[in-house]
């Protein structure tokens, strides 16, 4: 807890009422009527049948048999926390909205982040995009910015949406793979959509692989708009920058982590908060008019297009901290309810037709979900920002679970009967409410069309591709391989990589072979490839901060260990800003060379090293040769090495690297030559020494 008062990180929330509540010692009933047996249910005698009239018994019962609600449809899997926005830069010559222009000012937030395909109960670390939704409780309405980590989607229109997620979700008469897209149905699809081959290249790179949440990007995907005073618009793309910069893992790295630990991400997130070390993004636009946006090589209203930073410069204006962990995992993370329709006055929406869909879409599914029109009133959900009275205020009434009291004869407006002193209740005002971009619409036959502008599905494909540092595409090319090697149908295989041909040629050759399957013919593209610029800013390689902040270093001993290289690699390390985590073969720890024993925070068998960004191998000569014959020490060893992270090692822990296969190079250091500035890289280099790059 690094010296914090315990709970500071939590309990804040304030709006605890029923059960636990301060200061309510007395268990009782939903009805507040005292319990004075919670053991036993009421019987007609000791050994006799129960009997019905047992109320106590039927409610609790009853509220436990309710106690599930429909999962997500998407995003099922989620972990969220509260925090502040808070303004540095004003926005006040193209915005009302006072979020974007009071600077200084800290607006409560609460994001919640989630992988897409998975059911509720599945692991952390697939290979998926994540969902980085953000509700801003403004002073002007709720505004909720729904992104994901990825700033492309697999479609262009709404209409598709309920194709591409039965495709990816377990197979209809089988009811697997969980949380994969590595199956026939996903890439069936997909290879017949070839407007999904972007987002199939950041799918199938390591931005879909993770480190923590805390080291990922968000993005808003669409183009919003921004209203100034006089009516004006601009249009605004949103950006989330992680403090800590891009971190991803190498997949078979992900893949273990799955096994080692399901909650890992989650319980990265939670223990980072408790800790005090508050995770920190800063929020970032890309603000362009109409002309700029006529200019583009591409439409920015398709969501499979990303405008680079090159082209229009990423503007920072504000930074997001998460300071607090919800109380109640339900009530607030599983009850979140985000609706990309929830914008406030000085915003508005674009013409994106896959926007456009999810204006409906959430608000829909919010009322499967949380099962009433009131989910607004929930205390995860309610508007809170507003200076003094209400957050909200309207004539809608009644409904399911309705928990407000609303006061008064009138339920209608206008009406002239409400409440002496209120001017017969709450009333429109033109001046300060939502009003819509009067955007002039052309003229044209009503249809069901796909804009001419949205035709080229490959030249940003191929710009991201080259973008790729090469370890990146070589990452690219085992992803595409891993899952198209999943896939039972030839044809789906072949279809994807005759895609892959508009793409790269060099791409497609490589999966192919990789495969040992045969090149296939060219699919055919609605449109000339164009060779867009690269756009550096994309890659994770060379983006990823050198740093030990927000960092994990696994200290592995037994037995005999130096008690002094300990404590000197645990000081370097905090002092560095990253954290220690001993690892031994027993929990109760080892007898150092000072006679001590020190306890192991973590079982070697239960710790492998893919919980850890960087290793130390404290070992004496004997324990070297001891946990040479334990297979989870030398697979800690074998799997910090390849997976490209430092190991910093004691002399006498030489065997254990030998028996490991760890071969020398600039990451793998004595403990006090260089260890603390290796570990904040990953050595890329070594990959061609650990796998074949395909
Ligand atoms: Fe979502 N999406 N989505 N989505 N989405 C949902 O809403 C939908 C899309 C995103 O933590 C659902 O409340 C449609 C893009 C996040 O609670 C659902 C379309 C982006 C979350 C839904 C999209 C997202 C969701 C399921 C295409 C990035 C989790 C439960 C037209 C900009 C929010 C729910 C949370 C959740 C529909 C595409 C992000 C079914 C129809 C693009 C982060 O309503």
């Amino acid at each position: 807890m690094a010296g914090r008062p315990e709970g500071t990180t939590r309990g804040n929330g304030g709006e605890t009422h029923q059960g636990a509540g301060p200061g309510i010692d007395r268990l009782t009933t939903n009805h507040g009527v005292t319990i004075a047996d919670n053991q036993n249910q009421l019987k007609a005698h000791a050994r006799g049948p129960v009997l019905l009239e047992d109320m106590i018994f039927r409610e609790k019962m009853m509220h436990f048999d309710h106690e599930r609600i429909p999962e997500r449809i998407v995003h099922a899997r989620g972990t969220g926390a509260h925090g502040y926005f808070e303004l540095t830069d004003s926005l006040a010559d193209f915005t009302t909205a006072r979020i974007l222009t009071e600077v200084g000012e800290r607006t409560e937030v609460f994001v919640r982040f989630s992988t897409v395909a998975g059911s509720k109960g599945s692991t952390d670390t697939p290979r998926d995009v994540r969902g980085f939704a953000t509700k801003f409780y403004t002073k002007d309405g709720n505004w909720d910015l729904v992104g994901n980590n990825v700033p492309v989607f697999f479609i262009q229109d709404a209409m598709k949406f309920p194709d591409l997620v039965h495709s990816v979700k377990p197979e209809a008469d089988r009811g697997f793979p969980q949380a994969t897209a590595a199956h026939d149905t996903f890439w069936d699809f997909t290879s017949l959509m070839p407007e999904s081959v972007h987002m199939l290249m950041w799918a199938m790179s390591d931005r879909t692989i993770p480190r923590s949440f805390r080291t990922m990007e968000g993005f808003g995907v669409h183009s919003f708009r921004l209203i100034d005073a006089e009516g004006r618009s601009t249009f605004v793309k949103y950006h989330w920058k992680p403090k800590l910069g891009l971190q991803s893992t190498v997949w078979d790295e992900t893949v273990k982590i799955a096994g080692a630990d399901p909650d890992y991400q989650r319980r990265d997130l939670f223990e980072a908060i408790d800790r005090g070390d508050f995770p920190e993004w800063e929020l970032g636009v890309q603000l362009f008019d109409q002309e700029a946006a006529d200019k583009l090589p591409f439409d920015h209203l398709d969501a499979t297009k990303i405008i680079p930073e090159e082209l229009i410069p990423v503007r920072i204006v504000g930074r997001m901290v998460l300071d607090r962990y919800p109380n109640n995992f339900f009530a607030e993370t599983e009850q979140v309810a985000f609706c990309p329709s929830h914008l406030v006055p000085g915003m508005d929406f674009s013409n994106d037709p896959l926007l456009q869909g999810r204006l409906f879409s959430y608000l829909d599914t919010q009322l499967k979900r949380l099962g009433s029109t009131n989910f607004h009133q929930l205390p995860t959900n309610r508007a809170k920002g507003r200076e003094g009275g209400c957050p909200f205020s309207n004539f809608q009434r009644d409904g399911h679970m309705q928990m407000n009291v609303p006061k008064g004869r009138a339920n209608y407006e206008p009406n002239s009967l409400a409440l002496a002193g209120e001017g017969g209740g709450p009333r429109e005002d033109p001046q300060t409410g939502f009003t819509s971009f009067r955007e002039p619409m052309e003229e044209g036959p009503k249809s069901r069309i796909r804009a001419e502008s949205f035709a080229d599905h490959y030249s940003q494909a191929r710009l991201f591709w080259r973008s790729m540092h090469p370890a990146e595409q070589s990452h690219i090319v085992s992803a595409f391989t891993f899952e198209l090697s999943k896939c039972q149908f030839e044809h789906v295989q072949q279809r994807t990589i005759a895609n892959l041909r508009n793409v790269d040629e060099d791409l497609a050759a490589r999966v192919a072979k990789s495969m040992n399957v045969d090149l296939p013919q060219i699919s055919p593209a609605a449109q000339p490839v164009q060779d867009l610029p690269p756009s550096p800013a994309l890659r994770i390689v060379g983006n990823m901060k050198e740093t030990l902040e927000g960092r994990c270093v696994g200290i592995l001993i037994h037995d005999g260990s130096d008690a002094d290289e300990i404590a000197a690699v645990r000081q370097a390390v905090n002092e560095a800003g990253g954290r220690c985590f001993v690892v031994a073969l027993k929990i109760g720890g080892a007898k150092l060379s000072d006679g001590n024993v020190c306890k192991a925070d973590g079982q070697l068998a239960g710790s492998p090293s893919v919980l850890f960004d960087a290793v130390a191998i404290i070992l004496s000569d004997d324990g070297a040769r001891e946990l040479v014959g334990h297979g989870s020490a030398v697979q800690f060893v074998m799997d910090a090495f390849g997976h490209l992270k430092a190991i910093g090692y004691s002399k006498d822990a030489q065997p254990l690297l030998d028996k490991a296969g760890v071969q020398s190079d600039e990451g793998v250091t004595g403990l006090n030559t260089g260890f603390i500035s290796a570990a904040k890289q990953r050595f890329f280099d070594r990959e061609a020494q650990v796998r074949a790059t395909p």
